[in-house]
């Protein structure tokens, strides 16, 4: 490293790349692997949304919590979850993140941080909250992260956990993922406000608007969000503006998308453009990206064989992990 720190900053944008390579690869082979019958699951694609997911993987430390949803894959990756846990739990294994009994909805993996992923609408934000109060009761200087859609900031759920984030002081950081639509329902067309983060001021909270393509604005927002909360300064709200490309599930087709509105967004697919900009910037030369690619490559093929060559979760799993004290039937 220089003496101005030029290392350890060209290092973070490396590990920011790889990540969203990482999980471009994942969703890459996912999409192979589904559409071919290879793979048994259901999926809701993630591309797309990679720069947010890497720069959360970044900023947190592996104690600090994170709530995300179904649209999950990049956000668990991020946070470090093993990509067999993750492709396990996705085609009911047992080397899943919940030996094959959640499924893609709910993975959970508390070695990494990460507490709940779930597929009702709005339903994390409470969850972060208790999991926030927790931390702040036990004096920790651990920080949650929930993660969900712009469609979820219209619930009463999120609005209730705001409220009672903000009166509480947690240590709790809202990661609006605004895809611009909420199924197949574009987000102008559910919300009055152009900017979700305006929201955060109703709770007397900071909130923010970042380019969600931008994985170094996103980590700058996060680095601010998180230190405070941290430092004990309350909890934020940050909105980072992206594009969903695959649709709502994998299969969606998207009629009601308007092809020029999605051409345009994957022309600035977020991935090659961090890319090009390492490039530009002398962070990177071509092999060394050529590297990153193959790297990704090779641990999503080592995950997906892994997976193929584990047991599918059995009727005697039933009750394993389901209750601390177990049950003996009939009651
Ligand atoms: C409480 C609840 N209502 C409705 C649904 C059906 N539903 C699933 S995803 C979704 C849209 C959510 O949109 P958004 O919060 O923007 O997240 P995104 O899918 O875009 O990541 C809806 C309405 C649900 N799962 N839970
Ligand atoms: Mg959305």
């Amino acid at each position: 490293m220089n003496r101005c720190g030029q290392g350890d900053r060209d290092d973070f944008r490396r590990r920011l790349y790889a990540l969203m390579v990482l999980m471009k690869t994942a969703d890459d082979r996912l999409a192979k692997g589904i559409s071919t019958g290879e793979f048994m699951c259901v999926y809701w694609p993630s591309r797309g949304q990679e720069a947010i997911a890497a720069a959360m993987g970044v900023v947190l430390r592996t104690d600090d919590q994170l709530v995300t949803t179904y649209r999950g894959l990049h956000d668990l990756i991020g946070k470090g979850v093993p990509l067999q846990e993750i492709f396990g739990e996705m085609m009911g294994r047992t080397v899943g993140a919940g030996r094959g009994k959640g499924g893609t909805m709910h993975i959970a993996n508390p070695a990494s941080g990460v507490m709940l992923s779930t597929g009702i609408v709005g339903a994390g934000p409470p969850v972060a909250v208790g999991l926030a109060l927790a931390g702040k009761r036990k004096g920790l200087d651990r920080v949650t992260v929930v993660s969900f859609g712009d469609g979820a900031a219209n619930t009463g759920s999120f609005h209730e956990a705001a409220n009672m984030a903000a009166l509480w002081d947690l240590p709790l950081v809202f990661v609006c993922q605004n895809n611009r639509y909420a199924e197949m329902t574009p987000t102008s067309a559910t919300m009055k406000l152009e900017h979700v983060a305006d929201r955060a001021a109703g709770y007397a909270m900071p909130g923010v608007r970042v380019d969600g393509n931008d994985p170094l604005g996103v980590r700058s927002a996060l680095d601010d969000a998180v230190g405070r909360a941290r430092g004990g300064g309350g909890p934020a709200f940050i909105e980072c503006v992206t594009f969903r490309f695959r649709g709502h599930y994998f299969g969606d087709r998207m009629p009601y998308m308007p092809k020029d509105e999605l051409a345009a967004a994957m022309a600035a697919d977020p991935v090659p453009r961090f890319g090009n900009y390492l490039l530009e910037t002398g962070v990177c030369g071509e092999d060394e990206l050529r590297r990153i690619d193959d790297e990704a490559l090779q641990q999503v093929e080592t995950a997906v064989q892994a997976v193929m060559t584990a047991d599918s979760t059995s009727a005697d799993e039933l009750e394993r992990d389901v209750y601390a004290t177990p049950i003996t039937f009939p009651v």
